[in-house]
């Protein structure tokens, strides 16, 4: 996976590749001008620090191929594909996101199912308006309910073995689903401070969420495993902690983060031992706490500069900072471009793979 800013050169060079996968854009009014054959989500979330626009490039290592099923873009290699899928939501009528996340959701899981990849490592999802209380529901509680009825109605695990996700407001747009899936399932790791977020109890909402902490996914022979961790927060137990204390919420995210790490070394997972060999992406509620969750990563011996900045809600009201991870990094390497001028004559790139070659 790379990380570049839209106008950096190795995007259009990525977007010839037909090892790519797929991209999703982070930021920007508009998707990225790409060629049909890769499938792109587009997602309405602020960059923060500098760039307009944010590409997130998937790859493998050996050729992709595109399928479409119904409203669902595939792109796939034999072994990992990329798909995304999204619901319009403006003027379609009452309980529009309830419709649009349950529809969206019947045509991923179709796609998955008809393409042989049924098993889901990763799912990212973007919420328009995620705090909002619409007919005494807040949305992101609807999208539980009508997420966990997609996955039961297609025997997709909505408990034990769930994949690792996470759910971000978005400003406007539609509602927005991209995933990696797979021919061979993960193993599904959970965070020992936690409590599991599909046994979260009723005053989260009527349907716990279903996701699990960490997705492992084993790789090919003389390959690194590749750790994909959810969304995480600053939950222990199931309670939020530190409320508007970002600082506090940002540490309380790397001990839970740290904890998932080890629960993966213990499981022999292959290249990962310290949280220094994940990379991570931060959404932030208050575009002025940035600062703040640097230094606190730094603090941790981190590099804050290798981090993807995002502003967006988060699905629970009071918590301010959002860590998601994927490693190791000899696996995922991320590159965020400093460019956001078309005639910029320095490009910032990397060049790497995102996911083990199949045997
Ligand atoms: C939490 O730990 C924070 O609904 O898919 C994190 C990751 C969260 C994924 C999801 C929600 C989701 O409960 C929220």
């Amino acid at each position: 996976m790379r990380w570049l800013s839209a106008t950096d050169l190795a995007v259009s060079q990525a977007l010839r590749d037909p090892q790519t996968l797929g991209v999703a854009t982070h930021g920007g009014s508009v998707p990225l001008a790409v060629d049909a054959r890769f499938p792109q989500a587009h997602l309405r979330k602020h960059v923060i620090g500098g760039d307009a626009q944010v590409v997130e490039i998937w790859s493998g290592r050996t050729e992709a191929r595109t399928e479409t099923f119904g409203a669902t873009h595939c792109r796939h290699n034999g072994e990992v594909m990329f798909a995304t899928v999204s619901a319009p939501l403006a003027g379609a009528g009452n309980d529009a996101l309830g419709e649009g996340t349950y529809t969206a959701y019947q045509s991923l899981l179709a796609a998955l199912l008809a393409s042989g990849y049924p098993h889901l490592l990763r799912v990212w999802n973007s919420i328009p308006d995620i705090n909002i209380n619409e007919d005494g529901l807040e949305r992101y509680r609807r999208f539980n309910l009508l997420r966990h009825k997609a996955y039961e109605e297609t025997r997709q695990p909505t408990g034990a073995g769930a994949p690792a996700a996470c759910a971000l407001g978005s400003y406007g747009g539609p509602l927005v689903l991209y995933c990696l899936a797979s021919k061979t399932p993960p193993e599904a790791i959970e965070n020992p401070r936690q409590t599991s977020a599909y046994q979260y109890p009723q005053q989260y909402g009527p349907r716990a969420p279903s996701f699990s902490r960490a997705a492992l996914w084993r790789g090919g022979e003389d390959e690194s495993d590749v750790l994909f961790v959810s969304g995480t927060a600053s939950i222990v137990g199931h309670q939020t902690l530190h409320h508007g204390n970002v600082a506090a919420q940002t540490h309380e995210t790397l001990t839970n983060l740290q904890a998932i790490v080890a629960e993966a070394v213990s499981r022999d997972a292959r290249g990962l031992v310290l949280l220094s060999d994940l990379r991570l992406k931060a959404y932030i509620r208050h575009v002025e706490d940035a600062p703040i969750v640097r230094q606190v990563l730094a603090g941790h011996g981190l590099d804050a500069d290798a981090v993807l900045y995002l502003q967006a809600d988060i699905c629970r009201a009071d918590l301010l900072v959002e860590l998601e991870a994927i490693g190791p990094a000899q696996s995922i390497e991320v590159t965020t471009g400093t460019a956001d001028t078309q005639d910029s004559s320095f490009r910032s790139s990397s060049d790497s793979q995102a996911l083990p070659e199949s045997g």
